[in-house]
């Protein structure tokens, strides 16, 4: 199976909280029913590409608990629990921990420092992990640690000044492929990676997600579309200007994974 050929994805309803979500600046916060709709036209995108989807129940102690990406990584062969690095979000690790539990084999844990998976990119030779605002030193060489548990190769870089997570600014489009916004485009961190780098006026589209053939992509990034079309692959355009509104993107609404076998 290719890296993308996820066949299960784990989403948390938002809760009514959600309104209270974290964001950078002092605007409004998203209405609770467009968060609702945009989340389920992402359950049902998920759904069409061919995914197992299950919805966990809404955490109103949580606001930012639809965002499932952050307390946790996940991969066939096994989950680590995180550890988001904003207070009010430290909880939802206990909160996803059994779940995990019920569905994987082995479940690891970082134990110290702070990782948010939001900082996470998969990629077929490593995992980068960003230090950022929320992601720490001590949080990345714990997650490498686990990482290798699984056989995996963790690597630290860093998110630029200004950016929430490594994974704002960055999302695969194919096995050789990474999109980037303009200030990631370095070659000192994506190893052999090609970038494809996304005009400056839509670099929130850079949090796209690669699912089996297709990429979903926010709404309105016409040129954005249009590169990636013309590398021969399709995407599909969901709806985000809502959790837009408390700094989220596509990936950070589901956990995804290749089931073994
Ligand atoms: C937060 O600041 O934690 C949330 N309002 C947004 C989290 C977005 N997570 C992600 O992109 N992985």
């Amino acid at each position: 199976m290719g890296a993308f050929d996820f066949t299960h994805a784990l989403l948390r309803s938002p809760a009514r909280t959600v309104t209270d979500g974290l964001r950078d600046g002092d605007h409004a916060g998203p209405a609770y029913a467009d968060v609702a709709r945009e989340h389920a036209a992402y359950a049902a995108a998920l759904k069409d590409l061919g995914l197992v989807v299950e919805v966990l129940p809404p955490l109103e102690a949580y606001p930012d608990s639809v965002f499932v990406e952050d307390p946790a990584l996940v991969f066939g062969e096994g989950a680590i629990l995180l550890n988001p690095g904003a207070p009010t979000r430290a909880g939802e690790v206990g909160e996803i921990a059994p779940e995990l539990a019920q569905r994987f084999d082995h479940v690891l844990s970082i134990g110290e420092g702070h990782v948010d998976g939001g900082d996470v990119l998969v990629t077929p030779s490593e995992v980068l992990i960003g230090l950022s605002a929320r992601t720490d030193r001590k949080g990345a060489n714990a997650l490498i640690a686990a990482l290798a548990g699984l056989g995996r190769k963790g690597r630290m870089v860093a998110t630029p000044p200004g950016v929430l997570h490594f994974k704002t600014g960055c999302g695969m489009i194919d096995e050789e492929t990474v999109a980037v916004i303009p200030e990631l485009d370095d070659d000192n961190l994506f190893g052999r990676l090609r970038r494809l780098v996304l005009p400056e006026d839509e670099k929130p589209a850079a949090n796209l997600l690669r699912i089996r053939d297709t990429i979903l992509i926010g709404e309105g990034f016409p040129k954005t579309r249009k590169l990636i079309e013309d590398m021969g692959i399709e995407t599909r355009a969901l709806p985000v200007s809502e959790i837009a509104k408390i700094d989220a993107g596509l990936s950070c609404m589901s956990l995804r994974w290749q089931a073994a076998g």
